[in-house]
């Protein structure tokens, strides 16, 4: 059986999501950041050596990066489903926003992060970032358009791995009012069984507002 190994408050929270819409088993071996530092405890380098979450086993092959597990798992487990079919424009734009969630969305954001902790001395870096982040949100809200999900009519995995940087847009303060298509989007996604029933299975999670 599939085992996630789970961070609170993380990613990680998706790939349990992408099982639940697969209706693939699994387990979840949970772990919990230090209520300090936010960082995950060293037992999560055992499974693999960057300690980062989400991890997956499968078998005995084991395999880190969100991106990566939620391609992997709807290839392996989704048998066409959740993935516009190969080929097609569609599939490529699908495979286009996986990528953008953690290459270029989250990384505005993670860098922001960062920036506000720093405060007054990196006010001119921030406005800078909100910048970027206002263009990036400015441009997802654009391309979805009148569709209901990311590459069409569907649901497919493009959503679920960029429900995480959507969602910390809005902890961030920075999708809103806006944003009214990608408002709907998250409540389209935040209302969908599979992702209630895993966040169910994982426990505290921050971002599901
Ligand atoms: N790009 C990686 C990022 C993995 C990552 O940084 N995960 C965070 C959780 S959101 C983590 O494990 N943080 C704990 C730490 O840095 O110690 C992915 O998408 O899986």
């Amino acid at each position: 059986m599939i085992e996630v190994h789970h961070l609170n408050n993380s990613r990680s929270q998706r790939v349990l999501w992408m099982l639940e819409e697969l209706g693939t088993e699994y387990t979840v071996v949970r772990y919990e950041r230090d209520p300090k530092t936010m960082l995950a405890p060293p037992e999560l380098k055992e499974i693999h050596p960057l300690g980062r979450s989400p991890v997956i086993r499968d078998g005995d092959f084991v395999l880190a990066e969100s991106g990566a597990i939620l391609e992997y798992l709807v290839d392996r487990y989704g048998g066409g489903r959740f993935v516009p079919p190969r080929g097609t424009r569609e599939y490529e734009t699908c495979r286009y926003w996986v990528h953008y969630a953690e290459g270029s969305l989250m990384m505005q954001l993670l860098v922001k992060l960062y920036l506000d902790r720093v405060g007054e001395p990196a006010k001119g870096p921030l406005e800078r970032i909100n910048a970027a982040v206002r263009m990036h949100l400015g441009y997802v809200e654009e391309s979805l358009g009148t569709s209901q999900f990311l590459t069409g009519p569907a649901l497919t995995v493009a959503d679920v791995q960029m429900s995480f940087p959507l969602e910390v847009s809005v902890v961030q303060g920075m999708l809103g009012d806006a944003h009214p298509r990608l408002k709907a989007l998250l409540a389209r996604l935040h209302e969908r069984p599979a992702y209630r029933a895993a966040l169910a299975k994982g426990g505290a999670y921050a971002y599901a507002k």
